[in-house]
């Protein structure tokens, strides 16, 4: 599938969906937010990928929000259809097996930094700006800013963040976890491969489980958590790379995970 608004490279093990609209500081409008749904289709169908990163064009944005443009002709009920195709955006990418990392290179602002807070984790460059600026709108985040956001952070700062509308630079987000690393610019990208070799070169249902594990054990009680996570864990064995990853260790030598998911 061709698109405008997005560039999507799929080359295996790792693809990455690039946000394309930097006149317009790589906005969210309804094209892009479509586009990235089919994208995630696509990732979603290609057996090959292991983990997927996203990223936005240019220097200057990961993506700076909704497109406010478009924010301003909606009427209560196509706001409602809006939020709910942000969401849909936002459970695809949290449910997607493989792993999400997004690269912010720069402004992830309203439903940019939704956008990457449904990714598993956060590089950020050192130029990096992060908030939920929604307030100065007149509106609250629609795309999962106030419930994912307060997950991750706590509450007191989340609400500090919705309240205020305020900004945070990458070594302030860092500190406060909600991104994992911050480096140089030009360094980003370069880095952010890195992690995402390592994490492909692992075994493809260890990961997709792990995740799972992680997310779904996380919104439970600790003991159904627990439990989620044994099950996880007991599917992991029916795997050919664990009998692969354990024998290697025995046998003192490095692992060759195929990624395959037939026992
Ligand atoms: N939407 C549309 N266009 C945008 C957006 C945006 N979110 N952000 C930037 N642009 C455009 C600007 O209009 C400008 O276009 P033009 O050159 O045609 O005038 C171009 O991008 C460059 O922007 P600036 O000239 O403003 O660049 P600066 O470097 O001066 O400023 C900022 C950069 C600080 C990022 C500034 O552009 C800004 O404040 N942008 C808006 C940030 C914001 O408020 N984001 C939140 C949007 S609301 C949202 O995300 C809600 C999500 C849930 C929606 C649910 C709805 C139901």
């Amino acid at each position: 599938m061709s698109y405008e608004t997005i560039t999507f490279d799929a080359a295996a093990p790792i693809a990455t969906i690039t946000f394309n609209r930097p006149k317009a500081l790589n906005a969210l409008n309804t094209q892009l937010l479509n586009e990235t749904i089919a994208a995630l289709d696509e990732v979603a169908a290609n057996e090959d990928i292991r983990v997927l990163i996203l990223t936005g064009k240019g220097e200057k944005a990961f993506v700076a929000g909704a497109d406010i443009g478009e924010i301003n002709e909606l009427n209560p009920v196509a706001a409602r259809f809006f939020s709910k195709n942000g969401h849909r955006v936002m459970d695809r990418l949290q449910k997607l097996p493989a792993p999400v990392i997004a690269a912010v290179n720069g402004f992830a602002l309203g439903g940019g930094l939704e956008m990457a807070l449904a990714c598993d984790f956060i590089y950020a460059s050192e130029n990096a700006k992060l908030g939920l600026p929604e307030i100065n709108l007149g509106i609250i985040p629609g795309f999962g800013g106030t419930q994912r956001l307060a997950r991750l952070v706590g509450k007191p700062l989340a609400k500090e963040m919705i309240f205020t509308g305020k900004t945070m630079d990458a070594t302030e987000a860092g500190q406060k976890g909600l991104v994992n690393k911050v480096v140089p610019a030009d360094a980003l990208m370069a880095e952010v491969s890195r992690v995402a070799e390592t994490m492909a070169s692992k075994g493809k249902l260890a990961l997709h489980n792990a995740k799972q594990a992680v997310n779904d054990g996380t919104n439970a009680d600790l003991a159904t958590g627990c439990e989620i996570e044994t099950q996880a864990f007991a599917l992991c064995i029916a795997s050919p790379d664990a009998r692969e990853g354990t024998r290697a260790f025995l046998e003192k030598r490095q692992p060759e995970f195929k990624g395959g998911l037939k026992g």
